[in-house]
């Protein structure tokens, strides 16, 4: 890879966790259980360079939010969970890069498209697992009362992480066969 190549990839990084944050401004019309619009953009930079940049983009995302005063804060360690590790975690999509690209290059769509499910079932699987940890540990005493910290965490981490993933299989299904040159790139 040329150094050229490197920047570009480093700047498609950064471009698409700045698209992401922005999606983040969404309002939420269901307040907490809302799904994670930039989970969009962050899969697909995640499909389309591999986990390095994937990850690198994911950081970047959670770091944004920092920049821009977007912080939940209850303590330095559940931030550091939810911003940070959370964050980290959606670019782990990019472990199923060379799968769809595979899958691509032979015109196989529908595989394509399952391994792009596939991926994002991962990405946001774990994402909202550190939101549910988080959520047992820093946010049981906003449960309504009688409810449990666990049941509590699992119920609204599990309907935003549930919604998350549908907003971005919907995405997918049609973004990868309109522009499956888009996640697999020539350079
Ligand atoms: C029960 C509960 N409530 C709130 C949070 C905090 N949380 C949840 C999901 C996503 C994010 C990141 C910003 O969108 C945050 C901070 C929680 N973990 N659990």
């Amino acid at each position: 890879m040329s150094h050229n190549t490197n920047i570009k990839y480093l700047v498609e990084a950064a471009l698409f966790a700045a698209l992401a944050m922005a999606l983040s401004f969404i309002p939420d019309f269901i307040s907490w259980f809302s799904p994670s619009y930039g989970a969009i953009p962050l899969i697909v930079l995640a499909l389309r360079r591999g986990p390095k940049y994937g990850l690198l983009s994911g950081l970047i995302w959670g770091l944004l939010h920092f920049a821009l005063g977007k912080i939940e804060y209850l303590s330095m360690s559940q931030v550091v969970i939810e911003y940070i590790f959370a964050f980290l975690s959606m670019g782990l999509a990019g472990l199923f890069s060379k799968q769809i690209q595979l899958q691509l290059r032979q015109k196989h769509l529908s595989y394509a498209v399952l391994i792009g499910f596939s991926a994002s079932f991962l990405a946001i699987f774990v994402r909202y697992l550190f939101h549910f940890i988080a959520g047992v540990i820093f946010w049981g005493s906003y449960a309504p009362k009688g409810m449990s910290a666990v049941w509590y965490s699992f119920t609204v981490n599990g309907t935003a992480g549930f919604l998350t993933l549908l907003l971005v299989m919907i995405s997918l299904a049609i973004l990868i066969p309109a522009q499956p040159q888009f996640f697999s790139p020539k350079d």
